[in-house]
């Protein structure tokens, strides 16, 4: 072989492995190089809160920052937080992006919106895990993988515990939680079909409270107006909803929990108290607390270990027989 013909050979050889790091570098874990801020070593983290607003959103902050710190000098946690908007998170996120951290847990507010931007953190080489509700986009090529509950059969729980209680026979009223959010949509799905070969179970109002303590209150307070007698269950999407709810239910003298069943997800302390004060009657956990697994699964990532495209956390099931045992632990 002459020279000439050997060193085209080898041009040709290294464009390509050129273009397969390039090419290719998109499901490897980012290396360090990439980690902007990142100049003591660590690993900077993003999380993407997209509100701050109860007890469930607190608790899951509470414990990505428990995990980071937990885990020494490793990481640094870099938390935001939307405040209740998709157009501040995608701001957020894009930041997130800019700062070139390490890597982003993501819990989206809403399923559409974050299309444009995990293509830029795609781009950018950040890997990003949706945690607690999913998004919109591929996994493996826009997410790494989603890791949370699974939705639909917190949704079905419910809806069999109210086909088994009331004999197949009530008036519903459902508060749903934050329009456009997958977990609202799969829970409402979960609890319709649980519920769909009961024709006497019937669904008076079906209307979104957006997941907080308020809007549960007021929103129940008009369909009260509304239905008034007919109100035998009330499904709430979460505790804060349903202690809402159980406000407005007493407030027009009407008797949650014993004339008016209502039943809930989430499992937060004070959501445990009500069962155990008999205004609530039953709550499907959610759990918050994703540090661990969030980290654990990062970590799987770094190491090059094959990821599953969700990773579906257990959820238990509280009523009154169990409340007071997983009430001091609770968040
Ligand atoms: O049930 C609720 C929160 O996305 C799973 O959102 C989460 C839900 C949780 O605000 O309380």
């Amino acid at each position: 072989m002459n020279f000439s013909i050997k060193s085209k050979i080898i041009g040709f050889i290294a464009i390509l492995t050129v273009a397969f790091l390039i090419g290719g570098c998109n499901r490897k874990p980012a290396n360090s190089s990439n980690g902007g801020g990142n100049t003591s070593g660590k690993k900077v983290i993003g999380f993407s809160q997209m509100e701050n607003n109860g007890p469930w959103r607190i608790a899951e902050t509470q414990s990505m920052r428990d995990e980071a710190a937990k885990r020494g000098d490793k990481y640094e946690l870099v938390v935001t937080d939307a405040q209740g908007q998709t157009s501040k998170q995608v701001s957020d996120v894009e930041d997130l992006i800019a700062r070139r951290v390490d890597a982003i847990f993501l819990a989206p507010r809403e399923f559409e919106g974050l299309e444009a931007t995990l293509r830029k953190a795609k781009e950018a080489k950040i890997p990003v895990f949706l945690i607690d509700r999913e998004a919109a986009g591929r996994v493996g090529e826009d997410y790494v993988t989603f890791i949370g509950s699974n939705f639909v059969e917190e949704g079905s729980r419910v809806g069999e515990w109210v086909v088994k209680n009331t004999d197949g026979k009530a008036g519903v009223i459902i508060l749903e939680g934050t329009a456009g959010a997958s977990v609202a949509r799969d829970r409402n799905q979960g609890f319709m079909d649980a519920i769909k070969s009961s024709p006497d179970i019937k669904v008076l109002a079906s209307q979104p409270a957006n997941f907080t303590r308020a809007e549960g209150q007021k929103v129940m307070e008009n369909l009260i107006q509304a239905h008034n007698k007919n109100i035998t269950v009330v499904y709430t999407h979460n505790d804060e909803m349903a202690l809402g709810a159980i406000q407005a239910l007493k407030a027009a003298g009407m008797n949650p929990g014993k004339d008016v069943k209502v039943v809930s997800v989430d499992g937060q302390k004070s959501a445990l108290q009500a069962i155990q004060a008999g205004d609530l009657n039953v709550t499907v956990e959610c759990n918050p607390r994703f540090g661990p697994i969030a980290f654990d699964t990062y970590e799987k990532f770094l190491r090059g270990e094959p990821i599953p495209p969700k990773i579906i956390v257990p959820d238990k099931f509280f009523d009154a027989s169990n409340a007071a045992q997983f009430v001091a632990e609770a968040y």
